[in-house]
């Protein structure tokens, strides 16, 4: 039985090793990239049973994503390979400042061929919680319709639901399907977790809270707002507060932190933690995450989070 089952496309990520324009490097290093493989390894560190559905190709990324994966023990009992396509990847520049570039070769990709008909319910009802983001509804109508079908099936059988929006704006077509599709899907969700910025685009609202409020009135039961450097804010029908930040001392890549906070939140709250010691942990994974190149390899096993929340930065409010 899986604590925790999440699905989407992963991809090899090749990470420049020096800095400037992506078209004049000629090394890179090899990671694994994908929002919702980054939340599965995420969870299995801290000891969860986690797992990821999806395709990939009977290629060389293909393998590398499924040994990867098998590494970190993230079940992949529902990821098929599809001889057909390829598995997508992409290329990121090294930081000097701010976010990286990052180019995707991922159209037409094994796991953007992952339809309704692929959705296993047994796999699916084996899990206590389901983590979607709104990069599947994005990627094709294939995934968007897997991403319909697990989300209503799960909503059926009574499991929770957190959802990240992940904007990708370059994966849509139009500004105004984004907002409405990943609205659509987050009302339906017990947890949302946008980015401030996010939010913003989402709602038109520029404050946490009304932000949050907008979500909370169509029903969802927790709202937790990304704020960067200022920690997050976390609203429900009867608690709300802002959570400070870790301390970062370097931030090396910013890519993989929203995913690692939406571990952190996850964990906590299937923990029964308090929300704010949720959030709390969420910001401590998010800190971490932001040293790292890679998206996942700052993320902690659970006595490298422990050692980490201990340092006592501003505490929760
Ligand atoms: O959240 C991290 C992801 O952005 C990255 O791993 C790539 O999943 C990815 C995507 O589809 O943008």
């Amino acid at each position: 039985r899986l604590d925790v089952v999440t699905f989407g496309e992963a991809m090899t990520l090749f990470i420049a090793e020096k800095a400037g324009p992506l078209h004049k490097i000629e090394s890179f290093t090899r990671e694994l990239a994908g929002a919702e493989t980054n939340v599965a390894i995420g969870l299995a560190r801290l000891g969860f049973k986690s797992g990821w559905a999806s395709k990939v190709g009977s290629d060389a990324f293909g393998k590398f994503i499924m040994n990867r994966l098998a590494r970190e023990n993230v079940n992949v009992e529902h990821v098929f390979t599809d001889e057909r396509f390829p598995t997508g990847f992409q290329i990121k520049s090294k930081v000097v400042t701010g976010d990286p570039e990052v180019q995707y070769f991922r159209k037409g990709s094994a796991a953007s061929f992952m339809g309704a008909k692929d959705f296993h319910e047994e796999y699916f009802s084996g899990a206590r919680h389901l983590h979607m983001t709104g990069i599947p509804l994005a990627i094709s109508e294939h995934t968007r319709d897997f991403a319909q079908t697990a989300l209503s099936y799960m909503k059926e059988l009574g499991r929770t639901v957190s959802f990240d929006p992940n904007l990708r704006p370059t994966l849509w077509s139009s500004k105004q399907e984004m907002i409405e599709v990943i609205n659509q899907f987050a009302m339906k969700a017990d947890y949302f977790l946008p980015g401030i910025s996010e939010g913003e685009i989402l709602t038109g609202y520029k404050s946490p809270r009304d932000i949050a409020s907008f979500y909370l009135d169509k029903g969802v039961e927790l709202v937790v707002i990304k704020l960067g450097e200022e920690g997050a804010y976390y609203k429900n029908s009867s608690e709300e507060g802002l959570v400070n930040p870790y301390e970062v001392k370097e931030v090396v890549d910013t890519v993989g932190a929203g995913d690692g906070f939406a571990v952190g939140v996850i964990s906590g709250l299937l923990e029964n933690l308090q929300i704010k010691e949720s959030v709390l942990r969420g910001n401590a994974i998010g800190s971490m995450a932001v040293q790292f190149p890679g998206d996942n390899d700052g993320y902690p096993n659970r006595d490298q989070l422990m050692e980490f929340m201990k340092l006592p930065i501003q505490g929760v409010n």
